[in-house]
């Protein structure tokens, strides 16, 4: 029996940043997230012999998962495995249709891909009730927390143990301004633990908060200004609270630096541009409405 599961990536417009539980991944604060539908992650489960073991799924970009990232992802199907009392080993192949070096985190699809996986598989042995995405969601942010918001779409919006269907229904374009393939020097995962001691983190959760009221009826009013400088604050507050860690780290290089400018520079003098976003990484994100593109 094979099963075969593939979920989407996702980009946060209000971001997860801070752990209150870093060991179940529970968010500090709510964030909203807008889903990338075409770019996704696929998982396939296999009987093995004598051990859970991961390998990469062939047909797709081939993934080089470290071994930290190996352990990470088979402790999460071990936890699954653990719900549902699933016996057996198992080989777990995972791939992306997007290249590890488009600027894309992977973990948020690849954990929500694992977790849809190997509910498929208890569902087939009779091992699980039906589940809805909400309860799927608990379960896969326990994996890796930003993979919770990838099952929903086209917006989700994540707060405390678990994410949930935005009522935003706006549907926009994705692009990424690739600005460095380089490894980072610190994960995400370690991002999280290290910005509590910033002293910008006080106060962070209230401004996240109150920035995603602001932001969701501006998305709802389709005030397009105003979607671009809170998201526009938002990825500047996180990238502030890396710089103002101790010890200090950032993700921006002097080429972000350099492509953020001209973005601002296109918003002062036409008084329109992209929504532009950044993650815990160098490149940029934009998100572009659909009648934009067209133009361009
Ligand atoms: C987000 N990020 O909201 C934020 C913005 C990165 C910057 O969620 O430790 O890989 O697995 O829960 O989900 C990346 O962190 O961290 C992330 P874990 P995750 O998308």
């Amino acid at each position: 029996m094979k099963i075969e599961a593939s979920a989407p990536s996702n980009i946060a417009l209000i971001k997860y940043m801070g752990k209150s539980s870093a060991q179940n991944n529970m968010p500090t604060n709510a964030s909203l997230s807008f889903t990338l539908e075409h770019l996704r992650s696929f998982v396939t489960l296999e009987l093995a012999h004598d051990r859970d073991q991961w390998a990469p799924l062939e047909g797709l970009p081939e993934i080089k998962l470290s071994d930290s990232g190996q352990a990470k992802f088979l402790n999460h199907f071990a936890r699954l495995k653990e719900q549902w009392k699933i016996p057996a080993h198992y080989t777990v192949r995972s791939a992306n249709n997007f290249p590890a070096d488009c600027g894309l985190a992977s973990s948020a699809s690849s954990f929500a891909a694992l977790t849809l996986a190997v509910y498929e598989l208890a569902k087939r042995m009779s091992l699980t009730p039906e589940l809805g995405q909400v309860e799927l969601s608990r379960l896969s942010r326990l994996g890796s927390g930003s993979s919770c918001r990838s099952l929903f779409s086209p917006w989700a919006l994540w707060r405390d143990d678990g994410a949930e269907k935005s009522a935003i229904g706006w549907h926009l374009d994705h692009a990424v301004i690739l600005v460095s393939e380089g490894k980072k020097q610190v994960s995400s995962s370690q991002a999280h633990i290290r910005v509590s001691n910033s002293l910008l983190y006080n106060g962070r959760s209230e401004r996240a908060e109150a920035r995603l009221s602001e932001l969701t009826s501006a998305l709802q009013a389709r005030s397009w200004r105003q979607c671009f400088e809170l998201c526009w604050s938002e990825f500047q507050d996180m990238h502030a609270l890396f710089e103002t860690s101790r010890p200090a780290f950032g993700y921006m290089t002097s080429e972000s630096q350099r492509v953020l400018a001209h973005l601002r520079q296109i918003w002062q003098e036409t008084d329109d541009g992209p929504l532009v976003t950044m993650d815990a990484g160098a490149n940029i994100h934009l998100l572009i409405r659909p009648e934009q593109s067209a133009r361009a």
